[in-house]
Order: C-alpha cells, then structure tokens, then sequence
C-alpha cells in the first residue's frame, strides 16, 4: 500500500542537493497518508486559523526588520535539518521511528529550524520570520498529530564598524529599548546565563545578556499581544494580567536556551524554545562574527487555546462546518458542531520469539493505523504489557478509539478497518494475534 515516493518526489520537481538522488532505500519510511499531507498547504488560506494566528503574530514584528518567509516545501536535507544545527547522528530525533526520511539523504523537516541557516544567510534584513508545516513520528491523540505547523523567528546584530564591545552592547540595547513593554507579568524568570545553561565560549558576557534581553522583551511583547484581546474579552480574567514563565532549555543550536509557558485556564502550557544561536551556525551561513538569537514556536497550541479548538485534527478538517467559520484577520471561538460517539477495539498480540517490548516502536503501529484508518482514529494507546510465564514470548494490548468528526461509525465499516489493522501488523511485524 505504501505509494512509491521516487514517484512522488519526480512528480514534485525536486531540487536535488550535493548530487544526491532521491530514490528510495531502506530509510524511506514516509507513508501515502503523510505524503497526502504535504499537499494540503493548509497556510495558504488566509482564513485558516493557522494562516491568521500566523498574521497576527508577523504583525508584532516590525517589517523593515524581519522578513516573512514560507517555504512550501517541507523536504529539505538530513544536513539542513540536523548537521547544521549541530544535531549529532546519535539524536534520538534523528531515528526512524521519530522521523520521516524520504531517504538516506532526504527528510520531511521536523522543524522549522531546518532553515536557519540559509535565513541567517540570504535575507537583506537582519530579522526573519517562517511559518510552515513540519513532520513528526508520533502518537495519535487530541494534541498530537504528525503534521504541524511551527513559526522560526531569528534576529542577527554584526559588530563590523563598531570600535568596542561597549559600543555593540549599546547598539542591541536601544534596539531592545524600542521594543513596546507588554503588560504581561512574569512569574518565574532565568538568570541570563549560568553553569546549567551556559553562555558560549567566547561569547561576550555582556554581548550574552544583550542578546538575550531582546530575545525575551520580543517574545514577551508578542505573547503579550496575542492573549491581550482575550483576556481583557473575557469579564472574570479582565483585570488580570497574563502570567507567564521562562525555563531553561537545551538545544543543539542555542546556548543559553529557554522555554516559555504561559499559564492558561489552570494550567502552564509550552509555547515554544529559543535561545541565543550557536556561532557554528553563524560559521555555516558564512558570517561568522555575527550573534543573535532564534525561537521556534508551536502554532497549533497557540491556536488551540486562541480559538478554542478542542482537538488537533480540526485543522486538517475538509468539512465546512469548520472551514467556513472562520474569517481572515479575526480570532473567533471555535462553534463546536455535534461530536458524534467513539467505539474502541482492542489488539492485543505476541511479539515474535524472543522480541522484547522495546524492539516493537509505538510509532510504527501508529503509522499502520493511520494508513489504514486516517483520521477515523482518535486516540491509541497501550493498555496492557504480558509475559508468558511458561513461553516468556511477550504480549502487548493496545486500545484503538475509533471517532468521526463527520459522522457515527457504524460497527461493521469499525470491524473492516480493526481486520486490516490487524493484517497489516501481521505482515509488517510478524506478529501473531491474540
Ligand atoms: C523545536 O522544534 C526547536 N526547533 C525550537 C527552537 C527553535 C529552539 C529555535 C531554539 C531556537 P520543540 O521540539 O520543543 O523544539 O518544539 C517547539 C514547539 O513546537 C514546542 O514548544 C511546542 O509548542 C511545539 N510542538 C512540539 N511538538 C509538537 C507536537 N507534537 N504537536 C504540536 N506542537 C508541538
Ligand atoms: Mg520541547
């Protein structure tokens, strides 16, 4: 059932990188449905809700420092979205079973960060901003999906011309000064750098700090900015400011990192990381006395809890009951329309002799469900692990909830789709059914 991708990808006039050619090998592991996926380009309808929180938060910036930028397709190179950003072959967010690999040498990004560096390279402004669709391998429930959309932020100062350190340092502080103080207010903040979470060798301490304050006064202004409208809509909140948190991080590609939450009906929530950018990525843009910082947001959470969309499907919904309600340039609450009821099954199996639990991904039985039974599925999750005492062959349960979003599942097309679940695992792994 998996569509040939060499045909996908001559289809889809490739540009082919370092001589590398794009056919398939033993990595390949990006299936018809993802495929399907990377067509959608949900972005380019301003009245989706992605495409307006984008909007809004592109307004934040000032134009004529930071340039917008798409970039529609989401294959880029394993070097793109991982060497040049200092993530070694050993990340775990390199494995086949995080990430799609086209092939050996090809990706569907798993961040938006995968364009970085040519950002930090190419553009005449010394800002930048991306908004685009990234790829994950992962579980399958209301928050979880495996396509995404994510906005890149990044902003460079050079010390060229400058005649001292303290005459950069003021440089990027009256460019922090002229950034508007949002009104948000600050539970819980890091220090600008210390053993945990240190500044770069050779970095500047003062340059560090510098950098840092404009990232955070920019990502405080935008956040405040957004919830803004909300929270002063909203009559019991209205007096109350935003509460915010910044955490130290880590990333390959910043040091010091951090991740900001935001505390929303009763819970902290991620919005996103950043940090002050690596010199080697500056080196591989090919300016390698530059500093700066970067940040790399979740749009999809953000617009969950903007428009309060209950499930992350919705935004892949064709149904215009969603698509229609919607308006470029306005937050709106989501107007739910009748959810209709969700039936389970579950699978349970042996792991072929001797296969441990460990060797059987959750992520690979998330990709034949998906193939199979696309977004009928709402959630998976595994309810039961066994030993046989005597055999010692391993069992695993898994509970698959079956859901619409446009109509009641009847049970026999529920049957149809748990037997080819089941075939497809069988074939796929080797296993046997309980
Ligand atoms: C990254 O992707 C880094 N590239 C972010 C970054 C950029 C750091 C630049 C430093 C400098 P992470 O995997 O944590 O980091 O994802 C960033 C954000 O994307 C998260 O904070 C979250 O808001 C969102 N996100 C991550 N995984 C998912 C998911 N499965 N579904 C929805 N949103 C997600
Ligand atoms: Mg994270």
């Amino acid at each position: 059932r998996q569509l040939s991708n060499s045909a996908f990808l001559r289809s889809q006039d490739v540009k082919k990188e370092d001589g590398q050619d794009t056919d398939e090998d033993d990595w390949t592991n990006v299936t018809s449905t993802i495929e399907r996926l990377t067509r959608r380009k949900l972005l380019s309808n301003p009245a989706h809700p992605l495409s307006i929180l984008t909007d809004i938060i592109f307004s934040k910036f000032p134009e004529q420092e930071y340039t917008r930028a798409h970039f529609p397709d989401p294959r880029v190179s394993v070097y793109e979205n991982f060497e040049s950003l200092n993530i070694t072959p050993d990340h775990v967010s390199r494995s086949k079973t995080d990430t799609y690999y086209l092939n050996k040498h090809k990706v569907l990004r798993t961040h938006t960060s995968a364009h970085q560096v040519e950002s930090f390279r190419d553009y005449t402004t010394p800002g930048f901003l991306i908004a685009a669709d990234v790829y994950r391998r992962d579980e399958i429930d209301r928050t979880h999906y495996p396509a995404f959309h994510q906005m890149e932020g990044g902003r460079w100062w050079s010390p060229q011309g400058m005649s001292s350190i303290e005459e950069f340092v003021s440089k990027i502080n009256e460019d922090t000064a002229k950034i508007p103080v949002s009104e948000i207010k600050i539970i819980d903040d890091t220090l600008p750098f210390h053993d945990g979470n240190p500044k770069q060798d050779g970095q500047h301490p003062e340059v560090c700090i510098a950098v840092a304050n404009h990232l955070k006064r920019s990502l405080e202004m935008v956040v405040g900015g957004i919830f803004e409208n909300i929270v002063q809509g909203d009559a019991s909140t209205s007096k109350e400011p935003l509460q915010i948190r910044w955490i130290d991080a880590t990333f390959p590609f910043t040091s010091p990192s951090w991740e900001m939450e935001v505390y929303w009906q009763g819970d902290w929530l991620e919005l996103f990381g950043c940090g002050v950018t690596q010199q080697r990525v500056f080196d591989r843009a090919g300016y390698p006395e530059r500093v700066g910082w970067a940040f790399g947001l979740g749009l999809e959470r953000l617009a969950m809890v903007l428009f309060g969309i209950p499930d992350i499907r919705l935004f892949w919904s064709e149904d215009p009951r969603f698509v229609e309600q919607f308006t470029p340039g306005v937050v709106s609450s989501f107007k739910p329309f009748s959810k209709y009821p969700g039936t389970y099954r579950d699978l349970a199996f042996w792991l072929k002799d001797g296969a441990t639990p460990e060797q059987f991904h959750d992520n690979d039985l998330m990709d034949v469900v998906r193939e199979v039974a696309g977004d009928l599925v709402e959630n998976v999750s595994l309810i039961d692990k066994f030993t046989h005492p005597k055999t010692k062959r391993n069992s695993l349960c898994y509970r698959v909830v079956f859901q619409s979003m446009e109509r009641t599942l009847q049970n026999d097309e529920i049957n149809i789709l748990q037997n080819n679940i089941r075939d497809s695992l069988m074939k796929k792994f080797g296993i046997e059914l309980r």
